[in-house]
């Protein structure tokens, strides 16, 4: 693992100009030796007579070996005349690599606690975003779906063993999508995916008509929505163990954040999966319709 080296040096009063000479006269040797990442010397600009090495090395005992290089010796042994004070050494373990791991980590975070971060975590944990915060939050997406008469309105859908339904929710001749999955003596499932882009503030509605059907204690039938970013993360769901679960008029259901993978784009999934080992009776089946992403709080931002 990398090792990152922090060095405080103090010169003597009037010995300023003299220690600057020494230190960087180190540089080079220093940056020759093997695992040596960087070497970068720093004087205050508060006060002349303080100067900071950051240093990264490959590794503690890639260190440990500078340590006992001669060039540092010698700077070693004139210690006592040139400098105020000891030399304040502290070592350094990054803990954050990445934007991702941030990300990663607020992701698990979010699970223990069944709700996605607020912005005002999102904002103080996204150090070392290249791209400043407030300037990615600027963008904005919208995405509505009504499954037009001539088919899905957005591309990017792979509507798999899906259909358009003429059922439909709202709009003259218009369609709804709609997946049937039923058991055969195990688990079968279907997918739908469109490909959606999110605003930093997304919130997903959309209109749903179920019907799910278990036949005996080993069955579950169950409507999944999920958002895909690389993993699955359900966002909606109903599932049925035994007997009838059926909605037989449309159902909103809105209000689903998707914040949490503001700025991503990623495959919006809806899933119909059955199993039961012991029967083909069992099944899910659900229309869906109106589809609408929306992006309210970016445009109460912007009033
Ligand atoms: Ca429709």
């Amino acid at each position: 693992m990398a090792i990152t080296v922090v060095c405080r040096i103090k010169a003597k009063a009037g010995m300023e100009e003299e220690v600057k000479q020494e230190l960087m006269a180190l540089i080079n040797p220093t940056r020759s030796e093997e695992g040596c990442i960087n070497y970068d010397l720093h004087q205050s600009t508060d006060n002349k007579s303080l100067f900071l090495f950051y240093e990264n090395w490959t590794s503690k005992d890639a260190l440990d070996e500078h340590m006992n290089k001669p060039h540092l010796d010698a700077f070693k042994k004139k210690d006592s005349e040139l400098l105020a004070e000891p030399l304040d050494v502290t070592l350094w373990e990054k803990i954050v690599t990445d934007d991702q791991t941030v990300k990663k980590e607020l992701e698990i975070k979010a699970d223990e606690e069944s709700y996605a971060p607020s912005e005002e975590i999102m904002e103080k944990s996204e150090i070392g975003v290249t791209k400043p915060v407030e300037e990615e939050k600027k963008e904005s997406y919208r995405f509505e779906e009504s499954f037009s008469s001539n088919g899905p309105d957005n591309e990017g859908w792979n509507l798999n063993e899906w259909d358009l339904h003429d059922t439909n929710h709202t709009g003259e001749n218009s369609k709804s999508l709609y997946g049937e999955a039923s058991s055969n003596f195990g688990t079968v499932t279907k997918t739908a995916s469109v490909t959606v882009t999110l605003g930093y503030s997304a919130i997903l509605q959309y209109y749903r008509k179920l019907e799910l059907y278990g036949a005996n204690i080993m069955s579950d039938a169950a409507f999944k929505v999920i958002i895909d970013d690389g993993s699955e993360h359900i966002v909606d769901e109903k599932s049925q163990k035994l007997g009838n679960y059926t909605e037989s008029s449309w159902v909103e259901r809105s209000g689903i954040d998707l914040s949490f993978y503001g700025g991503k784009t990623v495959q919006l999934k809806f899933v119909v999966t059955v199993t039961d080992p012991a029967s083909i009776v069992s099944y899910a089946k659900v229309w869906i319709d109106d589809i609408t992403i929306s992006d309210e709080k970016q445009v109460s931002n912007n009033k």
